[in-house]
């Protein structure tokens, strides 16, 4: 048996959390939309491409500390499951599971995400090239509380590429606390996060010459016009992606160019003036401090901290402090 499904929401119950979190969204002061709504399959698509961009050293910084940490580190920890939040389209985690089959561990894989679609295309790949691995997808959003199947221990959780840096810190603690409740003493958590660094490194990351994170961020108001009907006018929008250095993050908007309304069935109509900004993502940007600091928040410990000579990324490994409190 290698194809489980653990999938819980339904189209319907994806459309009306879309709903809620738009028109909660659009009502603040500060417009916003929630940045994992970029991610249908075009925007899933550009985010490939932005992985590949001379700018977005991101992907590539991590991939190579990935490279040279896990064959050591699954050697020493020899876990039986790897559970991914995120799991997105899953190239770095050939890195893990290669690791794992090298190590004779590998047992099961648990890739958690947001959209379906992609979770099962990633998922019929990974089946083929580890035969011996029990793949088992699970939908959800991990915002909110884990429900995992049934898997052997030890664990190795991973949040890689820096996904947690699109949540305040406030949120991200509640994602680190939702995880640290699964985790048995002998798992682990495998964090990627981006790194503090020259404001000039960063900004270019988020605004690439070829213009793909432009068209990547007006993608969300194309997600909107197609599952709520919305009528957004993508030419009345210009991305703007700028670093903030009191909160260490790039803030990426959409402005609208004049004054505007837009109007959302169900939801209704929707003033911009000119300049007015929607934000829709946030990437904070960590030191070792900080990710410490959400860490014990979360009831996880720091273990180890590693950075790689060009001080781009850094992979943080920790444990549950506190110990299960909803697993045997
Ligand atoms: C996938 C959230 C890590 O914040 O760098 C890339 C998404 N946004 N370019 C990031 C993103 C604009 C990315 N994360």
């Amino acid at each position: 048996m290698s194809e489980r499904s653990n999938g819980t929401s339904s189209a319907g119950v994806q459309r009306e959390q879309l709903l809620r979190d738009v028109a909660r969204g659009l009502a603040m002061p500060q417009k916003e939309l929630d940045p994992k709504y970029f991610y249908d399959e075009r925007g899933s698509a550009l985010f490939e491409l932005i992985t590949e961009l001379p700018e977005y050293y991101l992907t590539r910084a991590e991939r190579k500390l990935l490279e040279s940490e896990i064959p050591g580190f699954i050697g020493q920890l020899q876990p039986r499951s790897l559970v991914e939040l995120g799991a997105g389209s899953a190239s770095k985690t050939r890195v893990i599971l290669d690791a794992m089959v090298h190590a004779g561990s590998a047992a099961q894989y648990v890739p958690l995400d947001v959209s379906s679609e992609f979770l099962e295309e990633s998922a019929r790949g990974l089946r083929e090239s580890y035969p011996g691995l029990e793949v088992i997808t699970a939908i959800g959003d991990f915002s909110q509380k884990l429900t995992l199947p049934d898997i052997e221990g030890p664990t190795l959780f991973a949040f890689l590429g820096s996904t947690i840096g699109n949540f305040e810190d406030d949120a991200a603690v509640t994602i680190l606390a939702n995880i640290a409740s699964q985790m048995r003493p002998d798992d682990r958590f495998l964090l990627g996060a981006d790194l503090r660094k020259d404001v000039a490194t960063i900004e270019a990351a988020y605004n690439d010459e070829a213009g793909v994170t432009a068209e990547f961020n007006l993608n969300v108001l194309r997600v909107l016009n197609r599952e709520l009907g919305a009528d957004f006018d993508l030419a009345a929008f210009r991305h703007r992606a700028i670093y903030d250095r009191d909160r260490h993050r790039i803030e990426m908007h959409l402005d609208s160019i004049d004054d505007q309304v837009v109007s959302i069935p169900q939801i209704g109509e929707i003033p911009l003036s000119q300049g007015e900004s929607i934000r829709t993502e946030l990437s904070s940007k960590y030191d070792r401090a900080a990710i410490g600091s959400l860490f014990r928040r979360a009831g996880l410990c720091l273990d180890d901290w590693i950075t790689g000579a060009d001080g781009l990324f850094a992979l943080a490994v920790g444990g549950a402090s506190r110990g299960p409190d909803s697993r045997p």
